[in-house]
């Protein structure tokens, strides 16, 4: 349908888009415009993210999706993945920003954990302990640190690039570890015991603040003046926006690079318990809660798949997996099942040699062929995401009813009744695009095309997504 279009541009950590969507009828109709790989580079000084070409991409799928659809595009919105940032000084970047799967920050925890005990740490952030926090990695900064006038996050960054306007939007201003989640503003006492300038901290907006036109350098190769709205611009939350939950009782697994799993709370939980379980307390839209644990998702796949055909290209990796996932399914039951979470499966490289040593280690049956091998990868995450689950459930004091499961694992078939079964709960699968639909309806809802709050946003993407139920099998005791 023609009328007024809103753009989002979803940028995931192996690859980006840009989709246009309207809204009729309450239906919300995306199109993607333009899709294209994210390849991080590796450098001397670590493993970097191709910011300069993302930002090209970005603006080239803009300039399309202009020319088909002119003078449409009512605004524009950015989401990524978290907590990487770069570092500025008078506007201008200092150094290539990092990618969260480089190997540096040890030392920063190190040193953030000397002058703030772990669990002072949660008490104050209510953040889950991962290596790459942006609290860490600034720690991990040395010298450049003090240079720097300004932190933008990827998103914020891209949309300083675009428009010139320095500030944090909350959701992913959330998972630097430098937020308190009771106030959802800086923890500024918090930044100076950690040596952190105050300067560096932009000012925070919410998802849906106006953020102002294109840049004149950026209107030229756009074709216009775009307007630009900040959306819940960390991809997870974009994501749990859209999880089409009709019922309170849901809990919820974003699977794409990583698996996202918990529930949504009006409040965080920063309990000793929690802390311990490593739950997270990041921001969603609306002032709720994502309360959730990062399991290691897709990524274990993607990355063999890397490993066995080095020199393929992304269409050909994806029609291999699909292959590998049919003769997975083939396998039988009783895979061996290894720990996801386990940080060795963190850094690029060997992901199947790492998985065959972990259960070999341990005494496991070692999966020999590379069936065998995804046909573990896809059980062993479907029992984390079940734990994690059960684990977010216990730690809230809530029930769970229905799992939903949004983003590129929805497609999984495999992974959707696996995690049905070792649940023992209904799965509901889809939609694939949830972190581009909550990005582009949270920019419908800013232009008043779609009711105010998370109801009526969920309310669309139940009626536009094409969802698929798994019912377990068994009596969850499987997990
Ligand atoms: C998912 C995600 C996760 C975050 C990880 C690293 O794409 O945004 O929520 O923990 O990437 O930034």
């Amino acid at each position: 349908p023609a009328g007024t279009a809103v753009a989002a541009v979803d940028l995931g950590a192996t690859s980006g888009r840009v989709i246009l969507g309207r809204v009729h009828e309450g239906t919300l109709h995306a199109q993607h415009v333009a899709r294209f790989a994210n390849d991080p580079v590796r450098t001397r000084d670590g493993l970097h993210w191709n910011l300069l070409e993302l930002y090209r991409q970005a603006l080239s799928g803009l300039a399309l999706a202009e020319r088909e659809s002119p003078g449409e595009i009512a605004s524009v919105g950015i989401d990524s993945w978290a907590v990487d940032y770069g570092l500025l000084r008078d506007g201008r970047l200092l150094g290539l920003p990092y990618h969260y799967r480089d190997g540096r920050c040890e030392a920063g925890v190190a040193a953030v954990h000397a002058r703030v005990p772990a669990a002072q740490l949660y008490a104050r952030n209510g953040l889950q302990h991962l290596p790459f926090n942006t609290v860490f990695q600034f720690a991990a900064e040395g010298e450049l640190l003090g240079l720097a006038d300004r932190a933008l996050l990827i998103p914020d960054l891209l949309d300083y690039w675009l428009t010139g306007v320095e500030a944090a939007e909350r959701s992913n201003a959330s998972t630097t570890g430098l937020l308190d989640p009771r106030t959802r503003e800086w923890d500024l006492e918090l930044a100076s015991s950690l040596g952190i300038p105050h300067r560096m901290l932009p000012p925070l907006i919410d998802a849906g603040t106006p953020l102002g036109q294109l840049t004149p350098e950026a209107a030229a190769v756009v074709g216009r003046p775009l307007d630009v709205v900040s959306v819940a611009s960390h991809d997870t939350a974009s994501a749990v926006a859209a999880v089409p939950a009709e019922r309170p009782d849901f809990a919820y697994v974003s699977c794409g690079t990583w698996g996202l799993v918990g529930l949504e709370l009006a409040a965080p939980v920063l309990s000793e318990e929690a802390y311990r379980a490593n739950f997270t307390n990041e921001g969603g839209i609306g002032g709720t809660t994502r309360f959730l644990h990062n399991v290691m998702g897709l990524w274990l796949l993607s990355e063999s798949l890397r490993h066995w055909e080095p020199g393929a290209t992304d269409a050909q990796r994806s029609s291999r997996l699909s292959e590998l996932l049919d003769e997975a399914a083939r396998t039988g039951e009783g895979a061996p099942i290894f720990d996801v979470n386990d940080p060795v499966f963190l850094p690029p490289g060997d992901v199947p040699g790492r998985i065959r040593s972990w259960l070999a280690e341990r005494g496991e049956r070692v999966p020999e062929t590379a069936a065998e091998i995804v046909r573990s990868i896809v059980e062993s995450l479907a029992a984390a995401f079940a734990d994690a689950v059960r684990e977010g459930a216990r730690l809230s004091g809530r029930t769970v009813s229905v799992i939903h499961i949004v983003g590129g694992g929805s497609q999984n078939t495999l992974l959707c009744q696996a995690l049905a079964d070792r649940s023992g709960l209904p799965v509901l699968a889809g939609p694939v695009e949830a972190t581009a639909m909550g990005n582009l309806l949270v920019q419908a809802q800013t232009l008043g095309l779609v009711a105010p709050g998370l109801d009526a946003l969920r309310a669309v993407v139940a009626r536009s997504a094409r969802i698929v139920a798994y019912a377990p099998r068994g009596d969850g005791s499987a997990a």
